[in-house]
């Protein structure tokens, strides 16, 4: 379940005492993923300026996927930073860029996206742990056993390095066949471990990171065909034997050949309905002009009217860097221009380029303007993320409005019965009944407009599973 909530204002924050502590590591049986969906901001949201601030309205992010090599470049650097509040690394988390020798790891490339990424409060999308391309030939090479041992290594020891830090990750990537046949794809992984292998991927996966989401992604699964019908049954089927799975990947690589289906909203909404977030994962779309403007904007739109459509990324910020350049699929020209398509999607998510219009902190249809601070405001969206017998986790996003934001604080309420047992990634201060804790941030305060943070707590439930009450976020 999400609550979001919005407020503005520039309170003073008192000094509180810090409970700040890692999150009980939950392994094993009985967990239950209950990530829940993102509802609308209660109240009035800045309409942004920028698409990372337009879709932080809706509670979503704007991603793009992100190549190491031109971080520094300035016209890219700032276009990723000022339009974007996700990234996925586009090659560097791939198989053969992190362990192209057996058991020997190099994260450099990929450390530099992340750690880009978290300075400007970023999400970041892992990009992938089990995929047939870009493996190196040493597992292809591997019998069953030991390509076993390999795989679960691998998803071990990249997961580990980057526990905390990754929003979603691309669990398995493209183990269907494209065609009518809706069978697995002859890969290394399916011809010596048979289908098994996702579950077991998707198990150890959660064994590691218990707090990423773990996706299934794939092209071609984003109308309703036999392909997709054979994806849907398999997460089904996961659901229904609780395997771990929290998310589908919709890739929506499109073109006059694979065009967008008109289905796109109502296949999205089937896998939603199977209780898993989707996510449009590596969206671009050939062409030009007015009707590749109002193809991303059809795009757009299908996720939006998806409760639990959390978010978007589109494959690339210029053409010139995208993989098919020639046929100028983004979102931005090679002058790194704004495109039609990208003003059509700023419009399709609420933005608008001239300022946004509800950034007056006077005259905001109900949100407090507090005092001094202008246009800043925040929400706070909450998300169980894990729950057990006896008690559950608590993330709560925080995403600043249009204006940037150097410090937040909201208020949570626990329900009857319950107490915390630790809070990470955030400073409490509780009220005299012990209730109420008021956190602010213990180092993530700066916000970019439209990026996020998170913090999270521990809940004993002693009986009351009931989400605690996110009541107000206040920006300064
Ligand atoms: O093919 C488009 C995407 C389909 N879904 C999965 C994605 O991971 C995939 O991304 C593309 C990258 O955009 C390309 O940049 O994956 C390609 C490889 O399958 C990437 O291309 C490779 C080239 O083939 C290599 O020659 C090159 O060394 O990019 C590498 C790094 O630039």
């Amino acid at each position: 379940m999400t609550i979001n909530v919005s407020d503005a204002g520039g309170r003073h924050r008192s000094p509180f005492r810090t409970f700040a502590r890692r999150a009980l590591a939950l392994g094993g049986a009985g967990l239950v993923s209950v990530t829940g969906v993102v509802a609308l901001s209660g109240s009035a949201q800045a309409a942004g300026s920028t698409l990372g601030a337009a879709a932080a309205g809706s509670g979503r992010y704007f991603g793009t996927a992100v190549a190491a090599n031109h971080l520094g470049e300035s016209g890219y650097a700032t276009t990723l930073d000022t339009e974007f509040n996700a990234v996925t690394p586009e090659n560097e988390m791939k198989w053969d860029a992190v362990e192209g020798t057996r058991n020997t790891f190099n994260f450099s490339n990929a450390d530099s996206i992340v750690s880009h990424a978290q300075s400007k409060n970023m999400k970041v999308r892992g990009h992938t742990l089990v995929w047939h391309s870009q493996l190196p030939s040493w597992v292809s090479g591997l019998a069953a056993t030991d390509l076993r041992t390999a795989m679960n290594n691998h998803i071990t020891q990249v997961m580990t390095h980057y526990k905390g830090k990754i929003y979603a990750w691309d669990v398995v990537n493209e183990a269907f066949q494209d065609g009518s046949s809706g069978a697995r794809r002859s890969s290394p992984f399916q011809d010596k471990l048979g289908d098994g292998f996702i579950e077991e991927a998707f198990k150890t996966a959660r064994s590691v990171d218990s707090a990423a989401k773990l996706c299934y992604n794939d092209y071609n699964t984003d109308g309703v065909n036999a392909k997709s019908n054979a994806v849907y049954n398999m997460v089904k089927d996961f659901k229904a034997r609780g395997v771990p799975i929290d998310c589908v990947g919709f890739q929506s690589h499109f073109n006059s050949n694979s065009p967008v289906p008109s289905d796109y909203q109502a296949n999205l909404q089937r896998f939603a309905d199977l209780g898993v977030d989707v996510q449009i994962t590596e969206l671009d779309i050939e062409g030009s002009g007015s009707a590749q403007a109002t193809n991303y904007s059809n795009v757009v739109k299908a996720c939006l009217a998806v409760t639990r459509c959390t978010g978007m990324t589109v494959w690339g910020i210029p053409d010139k860097y995208s993989w098919r350049a020639s046929g100028t699929p983004l979102l931005f020209d090679d002058n790194y221009g704004k495109k039609a398509a990208y003003t059509a999607v700023l419009t399709a998510l609420g933005g608008s380029s001239s300022g946004g219009g509800t950034t007056d902190p006077g005259t905001g249809g109900g949100t407090d303007p507090g005092t001094g601070t202008g246009s800043k405001t925040c929400t706070a969206a909450y998300t169980a993320t894990q729950t057990w017998q006896g008690g559950f986790n608590g993330q709560v996003t925080i995403t600043a409005g249009s204006a940037a934001i150097t410090g937040w604080s909201v208020k949570v309420t626990l329900g009857t019965g319950q107490t915390t047992t630790g809070v990470w990634n955030g400073t409490t201060a509780w009220d005299s009944t012990g209730k109420v804790m008021t956190v602010t941030p213990s180092y993530n305060g700066s916000l970019a407009a439209g990026a996020s943070t998170s913090f999270g707590f521990t809940v004993q439930a002693n009986g009351n599973t009931a989400a605690p009450t996110v009541s107000v976020c206040t920006a300064s």
